[in-house]
């Protein structure tokens, strides 16, 4: 089981690879500025997860330079586990007015990408 899913998560990421979507280009200004939001950010992830790839792929086509975060290495999978609520990835670490936020489920960062950096 172990050896199928390994050798799946290397044809996503090859894939992935091959098809990398064309990263969003900005006047500089305006890309700063989107950096310096994208900063409270940071995505928890697994690198071959295919949901996790789909958000990456979703940030390079609007240009977003959000961290990311291995989610299977400590202290960061605690952190998921303890102030998200579940290890599940990808989730999206929202710091916002000195609060934070975990937000689950790729389809909902997604949509919380595309409604604030479109
Ligand atoms: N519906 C979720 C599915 C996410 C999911 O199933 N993630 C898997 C990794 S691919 C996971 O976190 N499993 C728990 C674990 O591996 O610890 C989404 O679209 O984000």
């Amino acid at each position: 089981m172990f050896i199928i899913r390994w050798i799946l998560g290397r044809i996503i990421l090859l894939l992935n690879f091959v098809f990398t979507p064309k990263k969003r280009k900005r006047p500089q200004a305006e890309q700063q500025q989107i950096d310096a939001q994208t900063q409270a950010l940071a995505l928890y992830q697994y690198n071959a997860c295919p949901f996790c790839v789909k958000v990456r792929r979703a940030m390079r086509r609007q240009g977003l330079n959000i961290q990311t975060v291995d989610a299977k290495q400590s202290p960061h999978k605690d952190e998921l586990i303890a102030q998200g609520g579940k290890q599940q990835v990808p989730c999206l670490r929202i710091e916002e007015n000195g609060q934070v936020h975990w937000l689950y489920e790729s389809k909902e960062i997604i949509n919380y990408l595309d409604q604030r950096f479109a």
